[in-house]
């Protein structure tokens, strides 16, 4: 069962969740280290309720690495579980895969302690479109399946895969619907990709990262521009000279400003313009 949920279908999606959480001891939440804010489901709470949770700060080769220490002190402040990982590249998945054996240590004694039945702990992993969930899910699963290659029946395609250590992974990531209560928190989305480029004005974001950029990793920027006076263009010429620089003209040569906006949301998205955290850190968070 592939779970989709978006706006307009709300009261559906709280039941489907309901269903598919039924099972579930452990959410691991997916959240995008350039936005954790952003990216977090605003009813996350509700839909974890009292499971374990595990938080994941997925991308954190894009995000900036200071930022993103300070983002993990804020967090961990109210949830201990909390790693940055590269889902792409695996880096950081070890220090999950342990979170979730300790947090299955823990379920399995409250089991035994009430007389139930031993079974394995069932996670999920769960987070807004594109954040890296699969990525994530292959990465643990890709351990595992490589380890457990010669016994027969367990594949990637089946519908739980066994990670080990009485833990089981259901291999279905659960799509939340992203948070699309403010213009700031969409254009956040947008730039990240958690919302269809189809759907936003390339060009106006893409001014708008670049005006953001210009003040979060102006070394990158001017590099990829090859321009060292930025300061006094306003946005619009940020994007043009972008736009000039990757050959996005048009006829007359003109800059293709769509094309030149198409352009840098690529460059911001490969991490070509710095690692860039968006969201900033609570105040006082990375005293936690
Ligand atoms: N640089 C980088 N790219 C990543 C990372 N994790 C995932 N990606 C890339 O991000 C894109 C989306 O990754 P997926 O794992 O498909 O994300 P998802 O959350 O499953 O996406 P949906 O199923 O569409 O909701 C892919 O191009 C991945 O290669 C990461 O940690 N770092
Ligand atoms: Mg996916």
């Amino acid at each position: 069962m592939m779970l989709s949920w978006f706006p307009g279908h709300m009261a559906k999606a709280r039941q489907a969740i309901k269903r598919t959480l039924a099972g579930i001891d452990v959410v691991i939440e997916v959240l995008d280290a350039r936005i954790p804010a952003t990216s977090r489901n605003p009813e996350i709470a509700w839909i974890v309720g009292d499971r374990a949770k595990v938080v994941v700060l997925a991308k954190e080769d894009l995000a900036s690495p200071g930022e993103t220490e300070r983002w993990l002190g804020a967090l961990r402040a109210r949830e201990p579980f909390c790693f940055a990982v590269n889902a792409e590249s695996g880096a950081g998945v070890d220090a999950v895969v342990e979170a979730c054996s300790s947090v299955a240590g823990q379920i399995m004694l409250r089991l035994s302690a009430r007389g139930r039945r031993m079974r394995a702990v069932r996670a999920m992993v769960i987070g807004i479109p594109n954040v890296g969930k699969s990525s994530l899910v292959n990465r643990i699963a890709g351990r595992r399946s490589a380890k457990t290659g010669a016994r027969p029946g367990i594949t990637r395609g089946k519908q739980w895969i066994t990670v080990g250590r009485g833990i089981e992974l259901l291999d279905t990531p659960g799509v939340l619907w992203p948070r699309a209560d403010d213009p700031s928190a969409m254009f956040k989305l947008a730039a990240t990709g958690a919302i269809s480029d189809e759907s936003f004005d390339l060009a106006d974001v893409a001014e708008r990262l670049l005006g953001m950029l210009r003040e979060k990793a102006p070394d990158a920027l001017a590099a990829r521009l090859k321009t060292q006076d930025m300061s006094s263009l306003r946005e619009r010429e940020l994007l043009e000279t972008a736009g000039r620089r990757r050959g996005c003209l048009g006829p007359g040569g003109v800059v293709d400003l769509s094309r030149a906006g198409a352009a840098v949301l690529s460059d911001f998205r490969k991490g070509i313009l710095g690692r860039v955290t968006l969201d900033p850190v609570p105040e006082g968070g990375d005293k936690g």
